[in-house]
């Protein structure tokens, strides 16, 4: 199967353990994605959505305790409980791995192991990295198929001896002869572990199915791996979208943007500019792989190769783009599914249909009081179906302005920029946003700080995350780095409605960060940093009456003596004595220009 022996060897080790009855290599043809389709529509794993409509495009239906990232049964498993740092769950390797491995034994019984070489990147990029997932589920090998390349082409690079990330993802659920097979076989929750090794460069999952547990090229590789592996060689993996923008007189620029999971970063990475003459392409929609090259400039890269998006709120007039996506060649977990065999998502059209079914196989009706789709259900689509996708999305691509974001009701204005780099890694570290249902099990809607959207994805030490940016930023000068931003599309009225439209009209957020871009003077300096000034904002055609623009705008004061307290409590509690420099200066300034 293949030269390499660390890949031989591994590979009958993970045979050995699991005890799979077929062990398929993943050579990534459309052929072998279609007869392992196939294959899951007749085993009743999958349902055939109407070729009409939605040509090869399939649904699953996950089981119901498996719809999201479980956090809490997510570990980085360092030799030292430091290394993982105050944000992450901890276990020792010596602890965790004969657990997982008791786990893992015999675990592939009844099942076919599909071995799946795959690369985080282009093949052979400079920012490219190599992995290989061992996995007893079809339903991820179709969407690796989708979300990373993968098959023969990477396989040569590792026959060849790149390295690779070690990639071991199992349902968690053997079968014993005569055992009937679930349509979505998962494990207990406290038999799911998600695990990521740094020291060796390596993943277990264990016991999900869904998204990020399970698709390990995503976040366990390109976030948490790689952040680390980042760190030890002087770039960054981050949670963020890329996105090309032109504005009407042909010049372009690139952004990128970190927000928490499902708080807009696909539909900003997809945005159709409400603005007249500004043209908007999609480079990536998630994740961002940076480096500094000889010109002081920050480059990103997206790693993936499809999208993993959040359906519910996707309409023709909130996000075409998308809809546009998952045309054709789609794979949709936990949506509803219409009477002629095309799936349906609350806001997809105004009105619901009169039947559906429902994301767990049961008859809904229109007026019931349950919404017939999962509030995390997703679309799998390949980056080449978005009708914008920026012709350079295989490159590295040099970023203007980074945004930071979330889901914030109150307090933080819809716009404010950081008066230099340092002080935005200061704003960074503060983000903070409403939990959503990306996340199984927290309490949605609860604000939580999620520094730099990072939160769980961090591999190591928040402490020396922090610093990384700091290191960073060392390397080259802020006039060569990206601007810094933070922009809060969520922010709501007494009635709790959401004050600013989005989507389309966050164009008019991005015109005004571009200009800053190139140090345009149309801001008012607060003591956050620097918001618009209104008058001179491209606010035509948008209903907003004057109190709204002004909640919108504002920093209040009473409001921001109450946030620097939160972050006070927080810092002390995730930092304690070891708070990075770069925070406690930013800090004390802010209160000094708040005069507190
Ligand atoms: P992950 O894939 O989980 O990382 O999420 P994401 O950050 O890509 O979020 P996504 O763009 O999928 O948006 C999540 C939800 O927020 C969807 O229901 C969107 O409709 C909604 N949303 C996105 N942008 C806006 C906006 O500008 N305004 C409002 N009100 N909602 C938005
Ligand atoms: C997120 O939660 O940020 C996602 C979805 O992008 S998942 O891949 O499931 O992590
Ligand atoms: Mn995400």
């Amino acid at each position: 199967m293949t030269k390499n022996k660390v890949l031989k060897d591994w590979i009958e080790e993970i045979q050995s353990l699991c005890q799979p009855d077929v062990v398929v290599l993943w050579e990534g043809s459309q052929t072998q994605y279609d007869d392992v389709a196939e294959d899951c529509v007749r085993k009743g794993k999958a349902i055939r959505l109407n070729p009409k409509k939605r040509p090869n495009s399939l649904l699953f239906r996950s089981d119901p305790s498996d719809v999201a990232r479980v956090e809490k049964r997510t570990f980085i498993s360092t030799t030292l409980e430091k290394d993982a740092g105050p944000t992450n769950n901890w276990i020792s390797p010596d602890t965790l791995k004969p657990i997982m491995l008791d786990l893992y034994k015999g675990c592939m019984r009844g099942r076919t192991m599909y071995i799946i070489p795959f690369s985080m990147g282009p093949i052979g990029h400079e920012f490219s990295k190599l992995g290989v997932e061992i996995t007893d589920s079809p339903y991820v090998a179709l969407n690796m198929h989708i979300m990373t390349r993968s098959g023969m082409d990477v396989l040569k690079l590792i026959d060849d001896g790149v390295p690779f990330v070690k990639a071991l993802h199992s349902v968690g659920h053997p079968l014993n002869l005569g055992d009937v097979d679930p349509s979505w076989p998962s494990a207990p929750m406290d038999h799911k572990y998600i695990t990521q090794f740094p020291e060796e460069n390596m993943i277990w999952s264990y016991g999900s199915g869904y998204g990020g547990n399970a698709l390990l090229g995503k976040k366990c590789f390109a976030l948490r791996i790689a952040s680390n592996q980042a760190r030890n060689e002087g770039w960054m993996a981050e949670h963020m979208l890329i996105l090309k923008l032109t504005d009407p007189n042909g010049k372009t620029n690139y952004i990128t943007g970190a927000f928490p999971s499902a708080c807009g970063k696909t539909n900003l990475a997809m945005i159709k500019p409400s603005l007249p003459g500004w043209k908007a392409e999609t480079c990536g929609d998630d994740i961002a792989w940076m480096r500094i090259k000889e010109d002081g400039r920050l480059y990103a890269i997206n790693p993936e190769n499809g999208f993993f998006g959040v359906t519910s709120g996707t309409s023709e007039s909130s996000n075409p783009i998308a809809l546009a996506s998952v045309r054709h060649d789609t794979i949709f977990t936990n949506t509803a599914l219409t009477d002629d065999m095309d799936v349906w998502w609350e806001d997809l059209t105004e009105e619901a249909p009169d039947h559906l079914i429902d994301w767990q196989g049961n008859d809904w009706y229109r007026g019931s009081s349950f919404r017939p789709d999962h509030p995390n259900a997703r679309f799998t689509s390949p980056l080449t179906n978005c009708p914008v996708l920026a012709k350079e999305y295989e490159e590295a691509v040099p970023i203007s302005a980074i945004l930071f974001g979330g889901r914030r009701p109150t307090t933080i204005p819809l716009i404010h920029q950081s008066l230099d780099f340092l002080h935005g890694i200061f704003i960074g570290s503060i983000m903070g946003s409403q939990i959503t249902a990306a996340v199984l099990d927290e309490h949605i809607g609860d604000v939580r700080r999620d520094p730099f959207a990072m939160l769980p994805f961090i591999g190591y030490n928040i402490k020396d995350y922090v610093n990384h940016w700091v290191d960073m930023y060392h390397k080259s000068t802020d006039d060569l780095l990206p601007k810094i931003f933070f922009v809060n599309w969520f922010r709501r009225d007494e009635s709790n409605r959401y004050i600013w439209p989005g989507f389309g009209e966050n164009s008019r957020i991005l015109k005004w960060i571009l200009e800053r871009t190139v140090g345009k003077i149309n801001y008012q300096i607060t003591p956050i940093g620097l918001v618009p000034d209104i008058k001179k904002l491209d606010l035509t055609n948008l209903k907003l009456t004057q109190n709204a623009l002004n909640t919108l705008f504002e920093v209040n004061k009473e409001d921001w003596i109450q946030e620097i307290h939160d972050i006070e409590s927080y810092y002390s509690k995730v930092y304690s004595v070891e708070m990075p420099c770069v925070l406690r200066t930013q800090l004390a300034n802010l209160k000094e220009r708040f005069e507190i």
